[in-house]
């Protein structure tokens, strides 16, 4: 195996710097790597590194990735002055050009790519290249968040092309979105792109809906991208070491790259005013040293981010030491991550699950999914994930002329669009369950219905209790209906796949035992559903505890897929069912009472009306054979 570890530095990147007062722009300055560099001086570590010179990167190789016309801006702004450049750098998010600037870019492009034939050729097992400007916020044909070409993606492009390679990862430990990074490789299996990022629910910069968890690439790149928001500033060792153990590592295992580039940002450790975080110097080592275990240990830094200058230089130590071979050093910290980081790698992984055999066997790591709309806050837990709500376009997409003039109101609207992103999450096997509140259940469990069918489930359990205002058309088979109401609903008659159930539980409420049991289990069990969908509407004529045990006996069926609408005037009604779908036991019903005459008759009158259809409601010889 090759030996050595590269240090490429030219301080000839110091010369790009802000000209006028920008307070967002000015923390990317050039001290970042005379500073960095003095450092790695005082520690001696210079002199134990192999010095690797400093190119330009050829028109051609920022062709790689980037538009001619971006190049041509770019190369444009070399002889402009102070009012020009200004007036160009306005054009983007975050940026400045020095008549510099375009020099030193090539340059940070170039010293990449010597980092990159450098490994690659064994003339060294590693290396680091401090570069400025930075890269992974650069874009096909935009300059962005201190970056004007994106020095990492044209190294994997390059590596692919010189040196044939077909699997590359990237680790993006900068404390912002490499979102250049993604967009590039977005579609691209052969690179897979890992970022973690403060994201605190979309506030942070630069606030993409795509730097969430659930943009996991497109096409074939999907599995490909790997986001891990930080919903939370304050990240610490722990958090970092929990990402790398159940998130990146795994899939990189799997994925068996075979070069590793990091675009290595300091921002995410202690001090720095962008990332807010609590890492310590020393947690850089450890990441370091889990990625030279891969790709033969033929890993590529690149310096990205990092604004306070002391944490910046003793984390690029502690990353030049390690990847030297010293002994890593301990971590301190207590070690146990935050609750707000281990959601955010439950969704990842969740999010992941499809496309990674090492999670292929995971069962939903959290069962019951809610959205934070009205009600739900009565039975948040931690045992409840909370979805993303959907935006209306989109739901009016998924709604599109169904019972739409009854989808007028907006409160209607949006609560057919939580529990279709809760239903969403149990098709994709995300969750095991869920449970929305909304103002008109029948709708939501008709849309409910409809969806699933649509995602191609040949068989849709819909137990509704109370008075159904909407019956979807039950006659394919594709759904069986049970509906528990009181008195019989005028114009309905029972039919295979639509069952009205007559059902009043009686004030001491125990006998609904007799119902579940004599009849609705047999007649679920029989029809094998896909799904379930359990709705509570108006009238309903059974007792909180009644409607519990049914959400917990059918959690038997559906590999216990359930999707729960209840009208949004029952708070303890939906925290029963909340825990229920958790996996709470049963509340105690109470000294046994048996049911009535009457009831038991109407039992045994619907078994006798159904015993054909639904084999499993056969309890007596003489009503016939039971298997044919
Ligand atoms: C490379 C890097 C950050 C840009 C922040 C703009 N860019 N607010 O860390
Ligand atoms: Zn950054």
């Amino acid at each position: 195996m090759a030996s050595g570890t590269a240090l490429i530095y030219d301080e000839e990147m110091a010369t790009h710097k802000l000209l006028w007062s920008d307070p967002i722009c000015d923390i990317e300055v050039p001290e970042r790597l005379s500073s960095s560099y003095e450092q790695l001086k005082s520690y001696h570590l210079v002199e134990r590194c192999v010095p690797v010179p400093a190119r330009e990167g050829s028109e051609e190789e920022i062709l790689l990735v980037h538009s001619l016309e971006h190049l041509e801006v770019a190369k444009s702004t070399q002889t402009m002055n102070e009012e020009e450049l200004k007036r160009v750098s306005e054009n983007y998010d975050a940026f400045f050009f020095h008549p510099s600037t375009y020099h030193c870019a090539r340059l940070a492009v170039g010293a990449t790519l010597q980092l990159v034939d450098a490994v690659m050729s064994g003339e060294v097992r590693n290396g680091i290249a401090l570069v400025r400007p930075p890269g992974h916020h650069s874009q096909r044909n935009a300059a962005n968040g201190f970056c004007l070409f994106n020095n990492v993606a044209i190294a994997a492009e390059y590596a692919k092309l010189k040196y044939g390679l077909q699997r590359i990862l990237i680790v993006d430990w900068d404390v912002h979105h490499g979102q250049g990074i993604q967009y590039i490789f977005e579609e691209d299996p052969s690179v897979l792109y890992f970022s973690w990022h403060r994201y605190e629910h979309q506030e942070f910069w630069p606030s993409l809906k795509e730097s969430d968890y659930d943009a996991v690439g497109l096409g074939k790149g999907k599995g490909f991208n790997i986001n891990l928001p930080w919903n939370k500033v304050g990240m610490g060792n722990s958090d970092y070491l929990a990402a790398f153990f159940h998130v990146l590592l795994p899939m990189a295992f799997e994925f068996d790259p075979e070069l590793v580039i990091v675009s290595s940002g300091y921002d995410s450790g202690i001090g720095d005013p962008e990332g807010q975080m609590n890492a310590t110097p020393e947690v850089f080592a450890h990441l370091t040293h889990f990625l030279m275990q891969l790709a033969n240990g033929k890993l590529c830094v690149i310096l990205e981010g990092g604004y306070h200058l002391k944490s910046l230089g003793e984390s690029v130590c502690m990353t030049v030491k390690t990847l030297l071979g010293d002994p890593v050093p301990q971590i301190t910290g207590e070690m146990a991550p935050c609750l707000s980081a281990v959601e955010s790698i439950q969704n990842v992984r969740a999010a992941h699950k499809p496309y990674w055999k090492w999670l292929a066997y995971e069962v939903p790591p959290i069962k019951t999914a809610t959205t934070g709309s009205e009600g739900s806050e009565h039975f948040l837990s931690e045992h409840v994930q909370l979805v993303k709500e959907m935006d209306k376009t989109e739901i009016k997409s998924l709604v599109s002329g169904f019972y739409a003039d009854l989808v007028e109101e907006d409160k209607i609207l949006l609560s057919l669009g939580s529990m279709l992103a809760i239903l969403d999450k149990i098709l994709k096997k995300e969750v095991c369950n869920g449970i929305a509140a909304s103002p008109t259940a029948a709708l939501s469990a008709a849309v409910a219905l409809r969806h699933s069918v649509l995602f191609g489930f040949q068989r849709v359990l819909c137990v509704f209790v109370g008075d159904m205002q909407i019956t979807p058309n039950t006659e394919d088979g594709k759904m069986l209906i049970i509906n528990i109401c009181e008195k019989e609903q005028p114009g309905k008659t029972s039919c295979k796949h639509y069952i009205s159930l007559n059902w009043k539980e009686d004030a001491e409420g125990n006998d609904f035992f007799s119902a579940v049991l004599g009849f609705i289990l047999p007649v679920a069990y029989s029809y094998q559903p896909n799904l379930t969908v359990i709705a509570v509407g108006p009238n309903r004529s059974l007792g909180i505890s009644g409607i519990s045990l049914l959400v917990a006996l059918l959690q038997g069926l559906a590999e216990s897929r359930i999707v729960a609408v209840i009208e949004d005037t029952e708070i303890s009604l939906l925290q029963s069912v909340a825990k229920a779908l958790g996996g709470a036991s049963t509340p105690p019903f109470g000294i046994y009472v048996p049911p009535t005459q009457e009831k038991v008759k109407k039992i045994k009158a619907l078994r006798d009306q159904f015993q054909q259809e639904w084999k499993m409601l056969q309890c007596s010889v003489k009503d016939g054979i039971s298997r044919n």
